[in-house]
């Protein structure tokens, strides 16, 4: 049985490794009943997170949750030790804690859950064992992932049926627009939400927008890309300001709870995410959306974000698939995307379209649920050797 759960997750940058472990940790104690642990290095970018949380608490309960502060020096050892130990993102776990994972008569699951890749070699790795150089301790490599040979999306249980609510209940739409201090946009202004790195080909989007066939109303959260939002406007834009040009009016929005930004993914059109998270929750938001894949300095992210093109792109028509390709390329050569919209936008119809189907098939396919499986295979296997040991 598996009653425990510790996650290690150490910050390399921005919201994305926090975001991911934090929506694990709630629905593994939240839907799955497990006692989870969640040690994290950088508890400042958690807090951003969950609003009641302390930014500086060494060890606090938020949702659920037992939120602990994983200074560097922590040997983490709390018993009971958790029956499942997940790193996140290739996190090194302290030396003292692997010892203690050693030293029990049944050592734990040892899980390290990946970054997500539409890559094909996925399939290949998700579940592979890697055995500890001295201790007799296997780490298995988890991989999210868009196929059922991977290990699938984060979904909380609820999550796409509070969605249809959301889309067909007007009253809570427009509680939704009135929680940011405006009324419900006419049905002809097109909504879009932007959550972006820094971007030069913003410019020329606006510019596009702003001359365009068609009102937009761009919603962007702070963060990253509001000092471009700045220079473009020539002012220093604040959370609640409201900027016009043109046909473009763009008001900035304060960093919300992951709940509170989902339900603005669903009431947008069209949604510009980064990273991987966000990315994920446009998909389950069922809307058309522009991935800005995070940039790695060797540039191995071309090739995830052309994986994840060839497979988003293969159930919809030509046109429609080589607008957004075209679209999606220019935003992260952050170059031409003004130039690129108008083909863009044609398709937004067919993109809109098929973005629910797609997120129909993927629903299938649960990262918790196919976690915990995994678990208990391999610990029934690990007991079966054990006990094939001892006999
Ligand atoms: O913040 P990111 O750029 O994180 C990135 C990626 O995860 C990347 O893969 C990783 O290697 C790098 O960090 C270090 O983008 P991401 O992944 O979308 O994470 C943002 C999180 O913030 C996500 O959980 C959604 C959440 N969020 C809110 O909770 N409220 C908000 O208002 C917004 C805009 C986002």
């Amino acid at each position: 049985m598996l009653r425990s759960c510790d996650i290690f997750c150490n910050v390399v940058d921005n919201y994305g490794d926090i975001g991911v472990c934090w929506r694990l940790a709630r629905q593994l104690a939240n839907e799955q009943g497990l006692a989870v642990r969640l040690w994290v290095d950088d508890v400042a970018s958690f807090a951003k997170l969950c609003s009641a949380a302390d930014a500086d608490g060494e060890v606090q309960q938020c949702r659920g949750v037992t939120v602990l502060h994983w200074r560097a020096d922590a040997d983490c050892v709390l018993h009971p030790m958790a029956d499942l130990v997940i790193a996140a993102f290739a996190c090194r776990l302290p030396d003292g804690y692997l010892q203690a994972m050693a030293a029990l008569p049944v050592a734990p699951v040892w899980v390290n859950l990946d970054y997500l890749s539409a890559e094909s070699w996925v399939e290949g790795c998700h579940g592979l064992p890697s055995p500890h150089p001295s201790l007799p301790l296997t780490k298995y490599f988890f991989f999210p992932g868009f196929t059922g040979k991977t290990g699938g999306l984060l979904l909380e249980h609820d999550l796409l049926h509070r969605r249809d609510e959301f889309m067909q209940d007007e009253a809570l739409q427009s509680r939704f627009w009135q929680a940011l201090g405006m009324t419900v946009p006419a049905s002809n202004v097109l909504k879009v939400s932007l959550f972006a790195y820094e971007n030069a080909a913003l410019s020329g989007l606006f510019e596009a927008w702003s001359g365009g066939e068609r009102d937009v109303l761009c919603l962007v959260p702070e963060g990253r890309i509001v000092p471009q939002v700045g220079t473009y406007f020539g002012t220093e834009p604040i959370s609640g300001g409201q900027y016009v040009q043109g046909r473009l009016t763009v008001r900035v929005l304060p960093f919300v709870e992951q709940e509170a930004y989902d339900a603005l993914l669903w009431a947008c059109d069209l949604n510009f995410v980064r990273g991987e998270d966000s990315c994920v929750r446009a998909q389950w938001a069922g809307k058309p959306f522009v991935w800005q894949i995070y940039p790695q300095h060797d540039a191995v992210h071309w090739d995830k974000l052309k994986a994840f093109l060839d497979l988003y792109g293969q159930g919809m028509g030509v046109r429609a698939g080589l607008a957004m390709r075209n679209f999606w390329q220019a935003w992260n050569a952050e170059d031409g995307a003004g130039a690129a919209w108008p083909e863009f936008a044609a398709a937004l119809g067919e993109l809109e379209a098929y973005a629910p189907c797609w997120s129909e098939g993927l629903a299938k396919n649960n990262l918790a649920l196919n976690l915990l499986d995994f678990c208990l295979e391999m610990g029934r296997m690990r007991a079966f050797k054990i006990e094939g040991q001892s006999s």
